[in-house]
């Protein structure tokens, strides 16, 4: 990942000593108990903005290069090697600190630059803060010090590769782009009705017909379980965890077209599918002796190509006597492996052996609360405010309007609070793609809302402003040009 410096002049010495005096004119109105915090994040445009005060005390030129010592294996290392000069007697430190929580950093810019966190994805994460400063500032940097801390563990991206396949490359591109902005979790949409995207071993068939079945319009085709190794071993090196989903009982056309078994005796429907409808289709759950080994060999190969502590196992948008149970089943044969289950909100109106298991909440007015009160976590996906396949305006071209008619703008996703709400494991913005079907169109669809809610899972209330993230936003758009990425022209459009 490259950034280059090429907007460093649009913020001129003139520009940073200007920004001091505003930065000392904050620190003399803090003792007015109304005056909001000055936030470094009003000093110098970082997204997401860091959870501290930070004041400017002066500036370090770095304009003869830099030395970067530690960690040099690191990606963040990586990162900063492109960033800077790296000839000079400035020194950049990368160093442990065990005394910080996981994927905090402390960020020191004085006579010289250090950045100490307790694990190499806090080492990244300010090395991404360093190179968002150095982006604005060029070589004559604000001196500052402070210490950032993400609110939640789960800053959540979801693309549905399984309504239309998305290659592997896009993914690892995303991953890059996940990591600029502190995002650190892609779960995976791997199956539904439309298509089969992972490799499971014993049922080869999944990807023979499943693979080779999409949405009309859409792209077919799977991952092979060492490309998907190759992508969990990139991203976690950039601090993103993959988290796989394959969704049970219901939207499973393909596994039923792959393996017509596992419908129930009677059932005529046993082909591929491309059209749109959910909720049609169904494990058959009174065939325990069809379905367990299936979906155990499922669970047991996501355990195996994922090392993420959490294991999605679907779970919406089906009606069935025994469904409760088969939750309850499922869960606990994740459980049993020493993982996580997570399933879209519905399974949480039963009770469940392992509270460990994680709920997704994804309709606004569904109601999580028995579930909560039971011990359960949540990822906030709320459709009015996350979905993004709905559009970036009203009455954008091929968008859902299902759960608000007006699409999901920046400015309403922005304004959801996760604060609002309890037991909260985080945030995550799913992309479906019946309607989605190409790179590009993702592209549109996901920037920059993914930057809204990268601020939303790691920042506070207190640092969070819609006013200071659209001027965030707005200059850190250069990063987006920089990796390539087709935004939805936002700026344009106001
Ligand atoms: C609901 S959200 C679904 C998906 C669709 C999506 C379209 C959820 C758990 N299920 O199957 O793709 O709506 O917006």
């Amino acid at each position: 990942m490259r950034v280059s410096t090429s907007f460093a002049s649009s913020l001129t010495a003139a520009a940073l000593a200007s920004v001091m005096l505003v930065a000392c004119g904050s620190q003399s109105s803090t003792e007015q108990a109304s005056a909001p915090a000055p936030a470094i994040a009003s000093i110098v445009n970082i997204v997401p903005a860091p959870n501290a005060n930070a004041f400017i005390t002066g500036t370090l030129d770095v304009s003869d290069g830099v030395t970067i010592i530690g960690r040099d294996q690191s990606v963040a290392a990586q990162m900063l090697t492109e960033t800077f000069t790296t000839t000079g007697d400035i020194l950049v430190t990368l160093q442990g600190d065990t005394s910080l929580t996981p994927e905090s950093y402390r960020l020191v810019i004085d006579d010289a630059i250090t950045i100490s966190a307790a694990d190499d994805t806090g080492l990244l994460y300010g090395a991404q803060t360093l190179q968002q400063i150095v982006l604005q500032y060029g070589t004559s940097l604000p001196k500052t010090a402070f210490t950032d801390a993400p609110r939640y563990s789960w800053r959540g991206s979801m693309i549905d590769v399984a309504r239309s396949f998305y290659p592997i490359d896009y993914l690892y591109a995303h991953v890059d782009r996940m990591a600029m902005f502190k995002l650190n979790k892609l779960h995976l949409h791997l199956s539904d009705d439309q298509g089969w995207r992972l490799q499971v071993p014993d049922y080869p068939r999944l990807v023979e017909v499943g693979g080779n079945s999409a949405v009309e319009g859409g792209r077919t085709g799977y991952y092979s379980s060492e490309d998907m190794r190759a992508l969990v071993e990139y991203a976690s090196e950039r601090g993103v965890t993959i988290v796989p989903e394959i969704d049970l009982p219901g939207h499973t056309q393909a596994a039923i077209a792959s393996y017509n078994d596992l419908a129930c005796d009677g059932v005529t429907n046993l082909g591929t599918y491309s059209g749109v409808r959910v909720g049609f289709s169904k494990l058959c759950l009174t065939k325990p002796e069809v379905y367990k080994p299936f979906v155990e060999a499922v669970i047991d190969t996501m355990v195996d190509v994922f090392p993420s502590e959490f294991i999605h196992i679907g779970g919406d948008e089906i009606r069935d006597p025994l469904y409760g149970e088969f939750m309850v089943y499922a869960s606990d044969y994740v459980a049993s492996k020493g993982r996580s289950a997570v399933a879209w909100e519905e399974a949480g109106k039963h009770v469940m052996n392992d509270t460990s298991m994680v709920f997704q909440w994804w309709n606004d007015n569904f109601d999580l609360t028995p579930a909560i009160e039971r011990g359960h976590r949540q990822i906030l996906s709320p459709c009015s405010y996350t979905y993004l396949d709905h559009g970036n305006y009203a009455g954008q071209p091929n968008t859902y309007t299902w759960c608000r008619q007006d699409g999901v703008p920046l400015e309403r996703l922005y304004s959801f609070e996760p604060a609002d709400f309890n037991n909260v494991l985080g945030i995550e913005a799913p992309l479906w793609s019946e309607l989605v079907h190409d790179n590009a169109t993702a592209d549109n669809r996901l920037w920059p809302r993914l930057m809204g809610v990268a601020e939303l899972g790691w920042s506070v209330p207190q640092y969070r402003d819609w006013q200071s993230f659209s001027q965030r936003i707005e200059a850190l758009q250069p990063m987006l040009d920089e990796a390539g990425v087709a935004y939805y022209p936002w700026i344009d459009a106001r």
